[in-house]
């Protein structure tokens, strides 16, 4: 007898627990079965599932949306955009999206045509993430073209996170990437030459002119997923590497809760797990505005250069609702969604 009571004061408020969950979804499942019930009676069957499907996005207003960061932003979400919109993957779209901007040999702070290191070379970092935590980045890679598709690739195709150097690009040769000519664009040599002249390393907000793309997208189906993709700063010493390519740190995505990516100074976002912050201080029930200001509050306390330096995050909620918050004035960023396309300005914290 002691036994059994014994047991049933342990277990008995499992067996209600279990009673109690089982319960809910009985009602919830009951609830589901009614409102597509009423939806097919005001609808009519034909094209019934699509009909439900937009009306659902519609009044959400939200779902699919793709947020990336800076002016580049635009032409990137509207690649992004013709994936979203025709019910594809955000994993594709982010993908897509920001290979637009890695394409532009002209863009200065992104890809092949990006401010070389202190030695004269442009090496590239990037970062991908999707819904299902899998994520892949590389670092310090030379001569290839789209470090965000061998990012991907490094997620889908090995075992491991984080691939760089001569080892990353060996993977992305192997791969089917090419190897693109050891040159910078005009515009970059350019401006090395001038540097050279002078050689001085002082990273400046905005001035820096050196800007990632981040991005990330939510789908129809409600999937996050995370992109993000650099040359680095400008003028960096051979070997350094950023915050881009390091899963948490420039970029991250739980779909549960969120998803967000930085830009900016690499080191002060590191020095705080810039972009996991942000979607933890999401889980704990802060809008993605209120989560980019308080990692923003946050980075500022942890790094005692915070006024030399301009760094941005952006935000994605599970609901999609965005945000944006960053060290300086003068951050934009993208978004897309049923509602066209748009540049925004992101409010920050030196006022
Ligand atoms: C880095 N976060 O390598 C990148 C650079 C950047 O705006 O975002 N610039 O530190």
């Amino acid at each position: 007898m002691p036994q059994i009571s014994c047991f049933l004061a342990n277990h008995a408020p499992n067996f209600y627990y279990f009673w109690l969950k089982h319960n809910m979804n009985s009602r919830r499942k009951f609830i589901k079965r009614s409102a597509a019930l009423s939806a097919l009676v005001i609808t009519g069957v034909p094209g019934l599932g699509k009909n439900l499907e937009e009306n659902f996005t519609d009044q959400a207003g939200k779902k699919p949306v793709v947020i990336s960061t800076w002016d580049h932003g635009l032409a990137a979400n509207a690649e992004a955009w013709k994936i979203l919109n025709s019910r594809g993957k955000a994993l594709d779209a982010v993908e897509k999206g920001v290979m637009v901007t890695e394409d532009d040999f002209s863009n200065l702070s992104v890809g092949l045509g990006g401010l070389p290191d202190r030695e004269g070379i442009v090496t590239l970092d990037a970062s991908i993430m999707d819904e299902n935590g899998r994520c892949g980045g590389v670092a310090f890679l030379e001569r290839i073209k789209h470090p965000v598709s061998v990012a991907r690739m490094v997620m889908e195709k090995t075992p491991h996170v984080l691939m760089v150097g001569s080892g990353a690009q060996k993977f992305a040769l192997e791969n089917g990437f090419k190897l693109e000519p050891k040159k910078l664009s005009p515009a970059a040599e350019k401006a090395y030459k001038e540097w050279l002249k002078r050689s001085e390393y002082k990273p400046k907000a905005n001035i820096e002119n050196h800007d990632t793309i981040g991005m990330v997208a939510i789908d129809a189906v409600g999937n996050l997923s995370g992109s993000c993709t650099t040359s680095g700063l400008a003028y960096k010493m051979r070997g350094r590497v950023g915050d881009s390519p390091i899963i948490g740190a420039g970029m991250y995505v739980d779909n549960e809760v969120g998803a967000a990516c930085a830009t900016g100074v690499g080191e002060t976002v590191l020095r705080i797990c810039g972009s996991y912050l942000v979607v933890e201080l999401m889980r704990q029930g802060l809008s993605p505005m209120d989560a980019c200001k308080k990692a923003i509050e946050r980075l500022v306390v942890k790094n005692l250069n915070y006024r030399e330096v301009q760094v941005g995050f952006l935000a994605l909620n599970k609901k999609g609702e965005h945000g944006a918050f960053a060290v300086q004035k003068g951050f934009t960023y993208a978004l897309a969604d049923s509602g066209g396309n748009k540049m925004f300005d992101s409010d920050y914290f030196l006022r």
